[in-house]
């Protein structure tokens, strides 16, 4: 594709970013696809193709086979260190300087969105890099490395694991109620890469509409947001957001 070229957005689409005082967005894997890193629910490679995600991102799965989902997380935590933010997080990181107020809310674990310079980045889901005790839910910053896996906690010798939300836990209250509070009082919400599945981050585009904003949503493929967004585009995120800041001359 010729990077120059600057596609057909629909015109109330190009004046509502224009317009945009208070804007919002929410990410997923989606966006992180592209710099090489599998989605949540793509097929899993290798080693972890018998496994499903949905069912090693769990207290459970980690308290029957601590060691399975650590090794897991180990995998997936080497990618993250081995591929680079892409056009899409790059374009995320150039819109922030561009609004009155502008947060960047994410579903993912991968530090991306940072490492490709967006500051304040809200994290829904925790941090892949960091490590805590699953005991005493405290990050640990350093441990002795014995051999043991997964290893232990410095001061009460429990498992450590992944800083992470999974399935049946609380998000982080901080990070959740500064997420809810912006997107019911933006004017332009983006949800970009992620299937608007997993709740509560599922809920923020639904209490952006409520409140009157316009909700943009960047999906190759369709999701249960799709019908409800006053826009859906489709096409990968690495593609579509430079596409969509060259047509509104914020790039
Ligand atoms: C591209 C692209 C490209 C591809 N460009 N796009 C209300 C109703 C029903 C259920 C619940 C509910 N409230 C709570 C629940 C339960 C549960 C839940 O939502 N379950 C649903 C699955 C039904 N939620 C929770 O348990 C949450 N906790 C909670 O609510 O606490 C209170 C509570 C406690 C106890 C009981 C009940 C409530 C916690 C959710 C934690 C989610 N954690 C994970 C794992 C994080 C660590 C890790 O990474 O391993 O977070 S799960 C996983 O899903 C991960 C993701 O952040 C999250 C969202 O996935 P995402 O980002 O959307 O990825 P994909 O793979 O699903 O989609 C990728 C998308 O990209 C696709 O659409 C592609 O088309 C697209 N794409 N290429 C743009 N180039």
């Amino acid at each position: 594709m010729n990077a120059e070229r600057v596609a057909a957005f629909h015109p109330d689409l190009i004046t509502a970013l224009r317009r945009a005082q208070r804007v919002v967005v929410l990410t997923g894997a989606g966006v992180s696809a592209e710099s090489g890193v599998p989605t949540f629910r793509d097929a899993q490679a290798g080693l972890w193709e018998n496994f499903k995600p949905e069912e090693l991102a769990t207290p459970e799965a980690f308290r029957r086979d601590p060691k399975l989902v650590w090794e897991w997380y180990a995998w997936r935590r080497e990618k993250v260190r081995s591929v680079q933010p892409n056009a899409g997080h790059k374009a995320l990181a150039a819109m922030a300087k561009r609004f009155a107020e502008f947060t960047l809310i994410t579903q993912n674990v991968d530090g991306l969105h940072q490492r490709a310079g967006s500051a304040g980045v809200i994290e829904l889901h925790g941090n892949i890099t960091r490590t805590k005790c699953f005991r005493e839910n405290i990050v640990v910053p350093e441990w002795t490395n014995t051999g043991e896996v997964p290893p232990r906690c410095p001061q009460c010798k429990g498992h450590l694991r992944p800083d992470v939300v999974w399935f049946g836990e609380d998000l982080p209250e901080a990070a959740i109620n500064e997420a809810m509070r912006v997107s019911s009082a933006c004017d332009l919400f983006l949800s970009i890469g992620t299937s608007s599945v997993v709740y509560p981050a599922a809920m923020l585009p639904e209490i952006a509409l409520r409140t009157g904003a316009t909700v943009v949503e960047i999906n190759p493929d369709e999701t249960p947001l799709t019908s409800e967004a006053t826009f859906s585009l489709r096409g990968p995120s690495g593609t579509v957001l430079p596409e969509l800041l060259r047509a509104v001359g914020i790039s």
